[in-house]
């Protein structure tokens, strides 16, 4: 029985071709025949049997249409073109029989039972020509983007490079300005250090009281030997002088002389207490520094307290003398540094951020210069990293890359609106090029650039859907 069954089928299937099915699906189509009549099951739906005769009737039985493959009676099946020549294809339903020639589908004219001429060889002809201009486009286009993309990775290089020479030096920059801050305390405190004595700061004083001293020890000397010579005379007088001239006035004189006498204390007329006492007071002030101490500081807190520890005297810390230069000097290089630091800071700055920008696919971005285009009146400018120009107005800062589009903010204000903003969107093509602006929203403006950037390779599929028909050459 199971024998006889396959038999059947065999003869059926060899007999089997079914209008609108692809030859690949015409098995589907087999009939079972039962009592030698001819079935045919619903292909969605096998609890649905129809006589054979009643495929491509004209009338619609199958909730999925596939009993009308070559009639409009079902709205939800599909047609097969075979398209010889050209490439075969699926038609709508509703657009069989419907009086238009569907060449864009159906090139061999099928869907329309007559009227019809098949244009398949025409068709094709133009759609090789279309294939062999695009792969030709491809082609230089994807040599394009390629150059583009090396543009892109060189200034990615470069900034990489700038980043590391930036750091380079400002580690340099730094470490100079360490050292030279230390160089700077240093000197301070050695200078601290060797702060002059309290003789040194009074050695002109010193040496003015040491002078003095030695003038009035002239003066005295001479005022001494004034009163020797007068008491010598008065001495003569008192010895010599005639009592018998009973003169009052000398006689009370060389009484009062002799009392002077008798009272005399001897003086000591020496000086050289005062000149030991200056040189005892000089060698105190040689061990005493101004002010009695050394003005504390962190560095020369450090210090004594290392010398506490280490009893060990801390010589100036291990700096070479860099620069040889004046205190002075020294503040203003150590104020030079400090503006090359903050320069290099920011620099440096700048180009971390430039480098964390998501700058597209394999950095494309970065590898266009400002690209311009007048359009309606409007001079554009774009500068896809930076900004947007529409003649001087400012559209936009860069904002982000994101759904490849990018994004730009904060535009100059429109007048009583909004601020200015917009977004860029990419295709491929000849360029890079400004193909098209709009306004969708008041001061918020859509760009299109086409580039070969945004090319990528086609397939053979992608380029038959771009197809199309050139109807004026049919
Ligand atoms: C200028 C342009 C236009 C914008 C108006 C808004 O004319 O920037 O794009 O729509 O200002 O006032």
């Amino acid at each position: 029985m199971l024998k006889l069954i396959a038999i059947t089928y065999l003869a059926a299937s060899v007999a089997c071709s079914i209008k609108g099915v692809s030859p690949e699906n015409q098995h589907l189509y087999e009939p079972v025949i039962i009592d030698d009549v001819q079935y045919w099951h619903c292909l969605n739906d096998s609890s649905i049997r129809l006589t054979y005769n009643q495929i491509n009737d004209n009338y619609c039985d199958c909730p999925d249409g596939s009993d009308e493959p070559g009639t409009n009676a079902c709205e939800n099946s599909k047609y097969y073109c075979e398209n010889k020549g050209h490439f075969p294809a699926y038609i709508d339903s509703f657009k069989l029989n419907d009086g238009v020639c569907d060449y864009d589908v159906c090139c061999d004219g099928s869907d329309e039972p007559e009227g019809c001429e098949n244009k398949c060889d025409v068709i094709h002809n133009q759609y090789v020509e279309y294939k062999e201009n695009v792969e030709k486009f491809m082609a230089t286009s994807l040599q394009t983007k390629e150059k583009y993309l090396q543009v892109a990775k060189t200034k990615k290089e470069k900034l990489s490079n700038d980043k590391t020479r930036l750091e380079q030096q400002l580690s340099s920059a730094q470490k100079q300005l360490e050292r030279l801050r230390l160089e700077l305390e240093n000197k301070e405190l050695e200078a601290e250090l060797e702060e002059p004595s309290v003789y040194e700061a009074l050695s002109d004083h010193f040496v003015n009281l040491n002078q003095k001293l030695q003038a009035n020890k002239e003066i005295l000397f001479t005022k001494n030997s004034h009163i020797d010579t007068l008491e010598q005379i008065l001495h003569t007088l008192a010895n010599n002088y005639n009592p018998n001239f009973n003169d009052p006035a000398v006689k009370e004189s060389i009484n009062k002389f002799k009392q002077y006498i008798s009272n005399k204390q001897e003086v000591n007329n020496d000086i050289g207490d005062a000149q030991n006492v200056l040189e005892k007071l000089q060698q105190q002030a040689k061990s005493l520094t101004q002010g009695g101490g050394v003005v504390p500081t962190i560095a020369n807190t450090f210090h004594y307290y290392y010398q506490l520890f280490t009893n060990t005297f801390l010589v100036a810390p291990q700096v070479p003398n860099l620069s040889n230069l004046g205190n002075n000097e020294l503040s203003s290089q150590i104020d030079q540094l400090e503006t090359q630091v903050k320069n290099i800071q920011r620099k440096l700055q700048e180009v971390v951020s430039n480098l964390n920008i998501n700058a597209g696919p394999n950095d494309i971005l970065r590898a266009f210069d400002t690209i311009n285009k007048k359009i309606s009146g409007y001079h554009y400018r774009i500068s896809l990293l930076d900004s947007i120009y529409q003649d001087d107005v400012l559209i936009g800062r860069f904002k982000e890359f994101k759904d490849n589009k990018v994004y730009f903010d904060y535009g100059s204000r429109c007048w009583n609106g909004p601020q200015r903003a917009g977004d860029v969107e990419f295709v491929c093509g000849k360029g890079p090029d400004i193909v098209s602006v709009s306004e969708p929203e008041k001061c918020h403006y859509n760009f299109v650039i086409q580039g070969e950037s945004w090319c990528e390779p086609m397939t053979e599929e992608e380029i038959r859907a771009n197809f199309n028909i050139d109807y004026d050459k049919l």
